[in-house]
């Protein structure tokens, strides 16, 4: 088309300022008021005195991108310059959270922004509070993503980040009566100052049609696709930079629109409406992200989605990123395609088919390519959470990809009968095509097949899934399977959200550790210190005192900083046991109004969740439900004096997490053996001085390694002990039957009790866990409740806990992303830094 790419002036500029490289505005009061005012004025168009706090904010945020820009064009001056080797992270989700901060604490900007910004009169906190997170994630496996480009930007290591830039990212959760109700996230209706669109640097990207077969002229069979339909890929490009280094790294997300051509075919037509619903077509793709954990929905506009970011991250690094003329059998040398879960994985066939069908490549060359240019991360352990996509709609939507992964999978399967004749079992077992309940494409096959490398994201997880998920695959393939250890970033989730405990740790070890974060190791003498373990202290009742004001701003309700903090934040899913947890509260509340025990002879607790339920994952929001109607009772119940208090607020996201957590004295990881991957919640939470009660399940493994037993509360049963109770035949209503407390909490609830006598309104939760209880939540309960326990006693005795809580700080640098993404760079990628 006209609008063509534009491609960089083609005449040598002559004036001093062009030549010069782009220059910071001045890092000072002055120099940062000027450039905000300049903002505010010709930004926004509107003066300081009639300017809105969406103005100020929107003014503020550009104003901070002007002080990254000139390192933000040198940083992609050199990768382009250098050519060095770099990371191309394929991921569907990114999520983010707030990125002001962020951005503050990655310039240094922070002291001199508050101070110009109060000198206008203007309050930084206000600003703060007017963004809306890009929530452009489901939990764990999208927040783990944005770890990792902050760690590869803060460590110099060259990566761009691929992913979909969703007009609405999670929902919002409400409560109506205490019932999850979903609302439309929409996060760019104030304006998105953090991103730059690039409308030039759009991808075309097909789909449907038919692919045809035919002979080249230099005599070679070759085929080629065909496309029924296509729409338009166009970049959105957001900095992410590195934590005061001078590198700023990239996001590429990208917006499907309607490509121009089809709008003018049908303009000229003369049918507008149709040129309006090709539009409306054509935008969906990246409307909304899917908001199911766990479980991948097997629609269609999924497979979209999914095609579409990565065919055109693939084009896009083809295109921008390699120099005229490169010789694609370098490709290897140049990057590596790291593939976040199956997602991504029909960038596979999508590169076979760019170098195949465009360029021209022999099968084999490709194949060769093809397997050193990608790596395959598995984040699950749940069958049901393995995507696979039917041979039918996979066919229909991408015909030559299904062709590809067909021949892929036969010289796969010849290879295994090579090594195995006769095996029919083990060929059929390991084909990439699935042929019941219909065939389809198993999705993490494929990738395992492809990748250099095949890792899980704990030592546990990684185990697991040789051991498991895919054991001939690893038998196949000596070598491919590896683990990397999920970490967190310590600049957001210590240094910015918890600001009053990394001045503690700074003062007593000095600087350094944000970026080295195994130096927190210097902090174990001072476990014994009185003096830091009464700052220590003082610390964390900020931190409540602090979720007190937002919690009592947002939803109306209080913590009280006298009260141990007992906090279960993150998707809800059974697997995971929020209802487990929920027997134990219970069960505190029975021990009350039974008059088992006196009220004021219990540590007084309050119990915070945060969780969403998938939209249409029924139980998960009767369970939702279920915790509402037991809170309220609780709360208001006299005879309780106050002692439990149970607070849902709703929503919970990035913005949240990063004030509760480090108000937490307790952390509940509970899932059961053998389900949970790995968890990244529960490395934030030690690194906030929170003690965990947890199972022997995904990095819990390793935190308890770590902090050492005496500071960890295990409870239940191990994976292998699972396994056998399920192959004996779990019968939950025996635990039922034997456990008298057990029965009790059960009971109330089936009873009414939190229900206002409505014996229905919990009949299937209280159903779901006596006959089914496919997660051992009744196994686990007799073992949960003792470690319980042991926490009520442990925390009475103040210096012991202070004391465990700092060793959980001062053992777990090891959970920094920063090191997870030294263990990807030393197995998988060898990528080395390039300054
Ligand atoms: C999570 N997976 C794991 N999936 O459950 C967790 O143990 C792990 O710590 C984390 O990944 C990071 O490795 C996860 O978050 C999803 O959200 C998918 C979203 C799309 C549908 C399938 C689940």
């Amino acid at each position: 088309t006209a609008t063509a790419e534009s491609r960089p002036t083609k005449r040598k500029p002559t004036h001093a300022l062009a030549l010069a490289p782009v220059g910071s505005p001045p890092s000072s009061v002055d120099g940062f008021v000027k450039e905000f005012l300049r903002e505010l004025n010709f930004g926004q168009g509107v003066a300081l005195s009639t300017s809105t706090v969406n103005d100020q904010y929107m003014a503020l945020a550009k104003t901070v991108r002007h002080y990254l820009m000139a390192r933000w064009l040198e940083t992609l001056r050199r990768q382009f310059q250098s050519q060095a080797k770099g990371v191309a992270y394929l991921s569907a989700e990114y999520l983010l959270g707030r990125q002001l901060g962020n951005a503050l604490l990655a310039t240094g900007l922070t002291e001199i922004v508050e101070e110009g910004l109060d000198q206008c009169g203007i309050d930084l906190a206000d600003l703060r509070a007017q963004e809306v997170e890009p929530g452009l994630g489901n939990g764990g496996l999208g927040r783990l993503a944005a770890c990792f480009i902050d760690s590869l930007a803060t460590m110099n290591v060259p990566c761009v980040g691929y992913g979909i830039r969703y007009q609405y990212g999670i929902f919002r959760q409400t409560f109506v009566d205490g019932r999850q109700v979903e609302q439309p996230d929409s996060w760019l209706t104030l304006g998105a100052p953090w991103e730059f669109p690039h409308p030039e640097a759009a991808q075309t990207i097909n789909f449907g049609g038919h692919t045809e077969h035919y002979t080249d002229t230099d005599g070679v069979e070759r085929s080629r696709w065909v496309p029924g339909w296509k729409v338009k890929a166009v970049p959105y490009n957001y900095m992410v930079p590195g934590y005061q280094n001078g590198r700023v790294n990239t996001l590429r997300l990208w917006r499907s629109v309607a490509t121009d051509a089809f709008d003018l075919r049908i303009f000229n037509s003369g049918d507008y409406e149709e040129a309006v619903r090709a539009q409306t077509y054509a935008e969906n793709i990246s409307k909304v992200l899917y908001p199911e954990d766990s479980t991948p929905q097997g629609k269609e506009l999924r497979l979209q989605q999914q095609y579409f970011f990565v065919a055109a991250s693939i084009a896009d690094l083809l295109r921008y990123l390699l120099p005229k003329d490169y010789d694609l059998h370098n490709l290897p040398n140049r990057v590596i395609f790291q593939l976040n879960d199956t997602h991504p994985v029909i960038g596979v066939p999508e590169l076979m088919r760019v170098l195949v069908d465009e360029k021209k490549m022999d099968w084999d060359e490709a194949w060769a390519i093809t397997q050193q240019c990608f790596a395959y991360t598995c984040h699950t352990l749940l069958p049901e959470a393995l995507e696979v996509w039917p041979v039918e709609l996979l066919g229909r939507l991408l015909p030559r990809h299904l062709e590809i992964i067909y021949r892929i999978n036969e010289e796969f399967l010849e290879q295994v009968a090579e090594r195995f004749p006769g095996d029919h079992l083990r060929i059929s077992r390991m084909s990439i095509i699935a042929e019941f309940p219909e065939r389809a494409v198993r999705m993490a096959y494929l990738a395992t097949v492809a990748g250099a490398k095949v890792n899980g994201v704990a030592e546990l997880h990684s185990q697991l899934l040789r051991d498991k998920v895919l054991p001939d695959f690893d038998e196949f393939y000596p070598g491919k399977f590896t683990n990397v250890t999920n970490g967190v970033t310590p600049r957001r989730f210590v240094k910015l959200a918890n600001p009053a405990l990394s001045e503690l740790i700074t003062d007593a070890i000095g600087v350094g550790w944000l970026t080295d974060l195994e130096r927190l190791r210097e902090l174990e003498p001072y476990a014994t210190d009185e003096e830091f373990r009464e700052r220590f202290r003082e610390v964390k009742a900020h931190n409540k005192r602090r979720l007190n004001r937002v919690l009592e701003q947002r939803d109306g309700t209080s913590v009280d900083d006298t009260h141990m903090l007992d906090v279960m934040v993150k998707r809800l899913h059974e697997y995971k046991r929020q209802t487990l947890k929920l027997l134990h509260i219970v069960t505190e509340y029975d021990r009350i109004i039974s008059g088992e025990v006196a009220a004021a002879d219990i540590t007084p607790r309050t119990f915070i969740f945060g969780a969403k339920a998938a939209p249409g994952y029924k139980i998960a929001k009767d369970i939702i439900h279920l915790i509402n109607g037991v809170g309220s009772v609780v709360n208001s119940d006299p005879r309780v004096e106050g002692r439990l208090k149970v607070l849902f607020p709703p929503n919970y996201n990035v913005t949240l997490a990063e004030k509760v957590i480090p108000a937490a004295d307790l952390s509940e990881q509970i899932s059961l053996a053998g389900k949970e991957a790995s968890g990244t919640g529960n490395m934030k939470f030690a690194l906030n001085g929170a003690l965990t009660i947890g199972t022997d399940d995904g990095a819990n493994v390793e935190i308890r390694r770590l902090v050492k037993d005496d500071n960890f509360f295990l409870f239940g049963l191990l994976e292998p002990e699972v396994e056998d109770l399920y192959a004996r035949g779990y019968v939950p209503s025996s635990y039922y039957e034997k456990n008298e407390s057990l029965k009790r909490a059960i009971d109330l609830i089936a009873e009414g009790a939190f229900s206002n006598g409505d014996r229905d309104m919990y009949a299937s939760v209280v159903g779901n866990l006596l006959h089914e209880d496919r997660f051992m939540a009744l196994a686990d309960y007799e073992s949960y409740i003792e470690a319980q326990d042991k926490v009520a006693a442990a925390y009475a005795d103040t210096e012991w806990w202070t004391r465990a809580a700092i060793l959980n700080v001062a053992r777990c640098g090891f959970f920094s992303s920063d090191r997870s993404m030294r263990d990807y760079i030393d197995r998988i990628w060898h990528t080395p830094p390039a300054y």
